[in-house]
């Protein structure tokens, strides 16, 4: 029997994709990462998809990576084999936005799973922690790096150093999630904000997201040089035209996606 350990469904321009592995807490087995990475590159060069919604189980969003395997590992072959390194590279690299909807546990990866979205929707039941610790390990996708970024350095330092959970409240408090809604309404919640998403214009978006993500990774300086040289990019673009026009004749744009 062929389990399919990823779901995807459309709703319009956006897309929206389950984590679904037979253990509903979704360890994020390397038969799991492939077929989320497998998904989630297709959804990236396809040309009727805006914006992508990740999702798991109402039980968890994903309790990290597969300790089984772990509980197996060496040294010398995690890094011969660069453990890990490539399923996360294709999960973490795509251009579209992407909304990552966390019902229950989020768990070291999981937790560095949902602050791969651009914007992360919580039910008022999920739980974020950085567990690692307690394995004998460090985070390995994130965790040391957005996590402070996105929390600040106190919590993410309380959550590496401990392995203690935060709430959704927590969470938002923080700056990990842009919303807390409750559990029943978190998938229909990331759904809406990506079609409000995939409204737009795809090149623009995905320079938003470009220019947002360099604001983690540079100076102000070098930060402000891209995000103007991304900004009189567009006007290269027919949808800049377009949505500028459309304002002055008060009409709703008709965006082409050039
Ligand atoms: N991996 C494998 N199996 C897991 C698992 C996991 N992460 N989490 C749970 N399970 C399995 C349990 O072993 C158990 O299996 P059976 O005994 O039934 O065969 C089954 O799922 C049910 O789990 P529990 O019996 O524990 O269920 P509870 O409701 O009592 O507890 C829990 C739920 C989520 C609180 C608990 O299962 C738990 O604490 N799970 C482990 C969470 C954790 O420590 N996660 C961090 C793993 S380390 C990297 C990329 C990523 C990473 C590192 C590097 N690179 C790119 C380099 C990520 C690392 C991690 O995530």
């Amino acid at each position: 029997m062929t389990v399919s350990l990823v779901t995807l469904e459309h709703q319009g321009a956006v897309a929206l994709v389950t984590l679904s592995s037979p253990n509903a807490l979704n360890p994020l087995t390397h038969e799991l990462m492939t077929a989320l990475g497998n998904t989630l590159q297709m959804l990236d060069a396809d040309n009727q998809t805006r914006a992508i919604v990740v999702t798991g189980s109402a039980r968890a969003f994903a309790a990290g990576a597969d300790i089984q395997a772990m509980a197996q590992m060496t040294y010398a072959r995690a890094v011969t084999e660069n453990f890990l390194a490539d399923d996360w590279q294709r999960v973490s690299t795509l251009r579209k936005p992407v909304v990552a909807a966390v019902r229950g546990y989020a768990l070291g990866g999981g937790c560095e799973l949902a602050m791969i979205g651009d914007i992360v929707v919580a039910g008022d039941t999920a739980v974020f922690a950085q567990p690692e610790i307690k394995l004998g390990l460090l985070p390995g996708a994130g965790g040391t790096q957005r996590l402070p970024r996105a929390v600040g350095k106190s919590l993410a330092m309380e959550m590496n150093l401990t392995g203690e959970p935060i709430t959704a409240a927590r969470a938002l408090a923080a700056g990990l999630v842009s919303r807390v809604v409750p559990d029943a309404d978190v998938v229909n919640t990331a759904l809406t904000i990506g079609e409000s998403i995939a409204r737009h214009s795809l090149p623009v978006l995905m320079a938003v997201k470009a220019a947002t993500s360099r604001a983690f990774e540079t100076s102000l300086a070098e930060g402000l040089s891209y995000e103007r040289s991304a900004f009189h990019g567009c006007f290269a673009l027919d949808d800049q035209r377009e949505g500028c026009v459309a304002f002055l004749e008060r009409r709703v744009p008709h965006f082409n996606h050039r």
